[in-house]
């Protein structure tokens, strides 16, 4: 891998018409595993995030509060930045799409595809739903009369407005042999499925500019419209790389490797930001991923809706690794998943407190107690033989990261812990230490250096946990990496007095 190629990964950008609940907290930690696996696996890494503060809808949500667009921008964007920090995100910029550079991408977007011949000046009339921010076709809404719904289940209005267009119709074909010439344009699976079958439908072409309110990035010469905020909105990953202006950071970086977003969002991001990017002249994204989304014992949960739990109190309640570690593992990456107290707590106890907690807490206070605190000699013994599944878990976890599985390659890693856990009990080094003082160093030396590659291996999920591990292992910073995976702990190398990792929970008292 060459430094000329970074992985460039980027979140959707939020509204922040409020502040964040946990789907975003979701799509935030998963983003932030597979840059900071890419990082493990020696990838120089881009990773994007940030805050979609134009449109119509955050002007109605500062408008119900009385004040202004910008302001509330100002307020909520600070809360998903906070959020962040919190999480351990390992974002290299935060964007907000009211940043004057953002502007200027924006602007030089439209103005490519409009000296492409793809934008022209019409009337729009149609079905508009203002909570979705897109118009449908008629076909495409549910239920009769006044109490018609978009596909979404939001209420739609007949609207009538001066717009420019968007030529999408000219570009079914295209999109179709793209998607059949690049099979993971569009993951999962299904989703792609369901975006070829929509594009085989027919496109409509696009009403992108808005006359009824101000709050947007300005149309190049056409006073009186912003441009329709989606149009803005996909364009932050072309600021975040550099465009138009920062010729060398643009090119070295677009175009990105993965954006990830939500299920809702494919179509946007499938279907519109492809054709204006051919439209422009610019190379399309490897791979865009539509993850599931994340119910509340079963129920959406949404701003709008009003079922929001907040991440940050959560984080402060079962702990920044617990949180990530059961959305990483619980939740089947592309697929809907449910949270709840008690699911979160168990798998924390069971998998971290009892699984790798406690074998990195066994094996640390017996080195201090039995050992002077220094790692013993290793002795005859291989890790690959004594827990062989030790042998192939890095290929699988770099199999089930190159198909962003990363719910399996969390399983496969615990499948580790456990066989490790079944070593250590097995051993009984505590025994064996009265008749075999040198054969219990030697398990007690496996041990320790299973708990130094589980940590190596789960530092993308659990990142501060991990190098908590590692500190008590005394590993400095550069040996962090997979590439320092089968270096071995040093004998005779000083540790730290053990301090646990992973405490469990236990239930308040009522
Ligand atoms: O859609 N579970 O912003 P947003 C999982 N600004 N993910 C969820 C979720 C849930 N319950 N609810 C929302 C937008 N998300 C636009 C994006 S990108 C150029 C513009 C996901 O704040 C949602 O699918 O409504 C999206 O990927 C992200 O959170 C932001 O949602």
């Amino acid at each position: 891998m060459t430094t000329a190629d970074p992985y460039y990964i980027t979140t959707a950008i939020s509204y922040p018409n409020g502040r964040p609940h946990i789907g975003h907290a979701y799509e935030v930690i998963a983003t932030d595993a597979i840059a900071r696996y890419q990082r493990l696996a020696g990838r120089e890494v881009f990773f994007l995030t940030g805050t979609d503060e134009h449109g119509l809808k955050m002007a109605q949500a500062a408008r119900g509060r009385d004040i202004e667009p910008r302001a509330l921008a100002d307020e909520m964007s600070g809360y998903f930045q906070e959020m962040t920090r919190v999480l351990n995100i390992s974002n290299d910029r935060f964007i907000r799409t009211t940043e004057p550079s953002h502007y200027a991408a924006s602007q030089a977007l439209w103005r490519a595809m409009q000296a492409n011949g793809d934008i022209y000046l019409g009337r729009y009339e149609g079905w508009y739903s203002v909570r979705d921010e897109a118009f449908y076709d008629e076909k495409e809404l549910v239920g009769e009369g006044d109490a018609r719904l978009s596909p979404q289940g939001t209420p739609v209005e007949w609207t009538v407005e001066e717009s420019w267009f968007f030529r999408l119709s000219a570009f079914a074909d295209r999109l179709l042999a793209h998607y059949e010439a690049n099979p993971d344009f569009i993951l999962p699976e299904g989703r792609r499925n369901e975006v070829v079958s929509f594009v085989r439908g027919g496109l409509s072409d696009l009403s992108i500019s808005r006359t009824s309110f101000d709050w947007g990035v300005p149309v190049p010469d056409a006073d009186g419209h912003v441009m329709y905020v989606w149009v803005d909105a996909l364009t932050n990953y072309l600021t975040g790389a550099g465009y138009p202006d920062e010729t060398a950071r643009y090119e070295r970086l677009w175009p990105a490797d993965l954006h990830v977003i939500g299920k809702d969002i494919v179509r946007f991001h499938a279907v519109y930001w492809p054709a204006f990017l051919m439209s422009a002249g610019l190379p399309l994204p490897a791979c865009v991923f539509g993850h599931g989304f994340l119910l509340n014992r079963g129920e959406k949960m949404s701003k709008s809706v009003g079922n929001v739990v907040d991440p940050i109190a959560m984080a402060e309640t079962y702990g920044v690794d617990q949180l990530r570690y059961f959305l990483l593992r619980e939740v089947s990456f592309g697929q809907d998943g449910s949270y709840s107290h008690d699911a979160i707590v168990t798998r924390s106890n069971a998998d971290l407190a009892n699984g790798l907690g406690n074998l990195a807490q066994r094996c640390l206070s017996m080195i201090a107690k039995n050992c002077g605190g220094k790692v013993p000699a290793p002795g005859p013994l291989r890790i690959e033989e004594e827990i062989p599944s030790f042998a192939t878990i890095a290929d699988e976890l770099a199999r089930d990261m190159a198909r962003l599985g990363l719910n399996e390659a969390l399983d496969h890693i615990w499948g580790v812990v456990r066989d490790a856990n079944g070593y250590f009990a097995d051993k009984a080094p505590w025994a064996l230490r009265k008749t075999d003082p040198a054969g219990a160093d030697q398990v007690l030396y496996v041990a320790a250096e299973a708990v130094r590659r589980l940590a190596i291996l789960v530092r993308w999920a659990i990142p501060a946990s991990a190098d908590a591990l590692l500190d008590q292992l005394a590993q400095p910073a550069d040996v962090r990496d997979l590439s320092s995976l089968d270096s071995g702990l040093k004998a005779g190398l000083d540790l730290p007095p053990p301090q646990g990792v992973f405490p469990r929970w236990v239930e308040p008292a009522v």
